[in-house]
């Protein structure tokens, strides 16, 4: 018996060894620990065996039961860390057979870095803040009053009393110039949220630009100038712009900003509602109010915002026709963009 268990372990530790994958090891381990593996084969034998050999062999048999099992433990932690192994019929190693796809920028992603570089060229920095807001930043520090219709929550995704998911970037714009004195020149690219039923040109997420420059003497004028020299650099060709009025709580005054139509050239389209032109911003001179929420004195600046959606300009520049597009993720619409940007 002694020698059988002594035969049994220097096989059973060098079967071990030699496993070379989980699925060797796990044979190992069956043919010797297994219900008739031949440990349990040997202690099952115990009872046939003369009564004073049957102790000891017992005592010795359970020893080399410990044995392997610590063997057998120890082995499959060094074939998981050794990383994917060659096994009967698989390797891991081996390429797949379809080419892993190539990644590729989201369209709303490749429009909104190529707008951001243009204000970068313009000496303007980027700013960055929570989608989660307090309502503080997000209506009041922006001068809207306690009864404003977009406070409603048939507009709004409260959180809670005080929190909401932003419906517009310029809360950032409130936070950056809490933190810092003017001259700024800034541009917020960011996902903002409103509560509203989705349809073709609605999604209830999308993304916004806006930018604010604050200086002692900032005017309508540079926004007209900053505007067009966007518009000419993004959309190629010098196409005029003008600025209707408009009212937006933050700005005094404000105005809504046309360019003409790129499709048609003014001249009255689908594209364009057959108007001539599209709109393509909302913008104005900073309230005030908000230079004093963000704690800058009284008269000392003056300064213009602008806000934009990314989502309609991404889809007149690429001819998408139904927003939700933009959020579904599926691959068949994003794989359209590889090598775009
Ligand atoms: C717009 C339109 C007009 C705007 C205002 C500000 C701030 F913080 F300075 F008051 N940021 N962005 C603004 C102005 C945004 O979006 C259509």
């Amino acid at each position: 018996m002694k020698e059988t268990i002594e035969r049994l372990r220097s096989s059973g530790i060098a079967r071990i060894e030699a496993a070379s994958h989980a699925a060797d090891l796990e044979e190992v381990r069956v043919a010797l620990l297994g219900r008739k593996g031949e440990v349990t084969g040997l202690l099952r034998g115990l009872k046939d065996l003369d009564s004073a050999e049957r102790p000891a062999a017992g005592a010795e048999l359970n020893r080399l039961k410990l044995e392997l099992d610590a063997g057998l433990t120890a082995r499959a932690a060094q074939l998981a860390d050794s990383g994917p192994v060659a096994g009967p019929g698989w390797d891991l190693t081996l390429p797949g057979e379809l080419p892993a796809g190539e990644g590729s920028n989201h369209p709303l992603i490749t429009v909104l870095e190529e707008i951001c570089d243009i204000f970068y060229g313009m000496g303007f920095r980027r700013g960055d803040g929570p989608e989660v807001e307090l309502d503080y930043y997000n209506f009041t520090a922006l001068n809207f009053p306690d009864d404003h219709p977009a406070r409603d929550i048939q507009d709004t995704f409260f959180i809670d009393e005080k929190r909401l998911l932003r419906t517009q970037t310029s809360p950032v714009q409130v936070r950056t110039m809490e933190r810092m004195e003017p001259p700024l020149a800034l541009v917020v690219p960011g996902r903002v949220y409103r509560n509203e039923n989705a349809d073709a040109s609605h999604s209830s997420e999308f993304y916004q630009i806006e930018g604010l420059v604050v200086d002692t003497a900032i005017s309508l004028a540079d926004l007209k100038s900053t505007v067009d020299t966007f518009v000419r650099r993004f959309f190629g060709a010098d196409e005029p712009t003008r600025f209707r009025p408009h009212f937006f709580p933050f700005t005094e005054p404000s105005v809504e900003v046309d360019m003409q139509c790129v499709a048609c050239r003014g001249k009255g389209c689908g594209v364009c509602g057959q108007t001539g032109w599209l709109e393509i911003m909302g913008a104005g001179m900073v309230h005030p109010n908000v230079f004093k929420a963000a704690g800058y004195p009284e008269d000392a600046y003056t300064g213009f915002a602008f806000g934009m959606g990314i989502d309609r300009i991404a889809m007149l520049k690429y001819g998408i026709g139904d927003i939700r597009l933009l959020y579904e993720n599926d691959l068949r619409f994003l794989q359209q963009f590889r090598g775009v940007s």
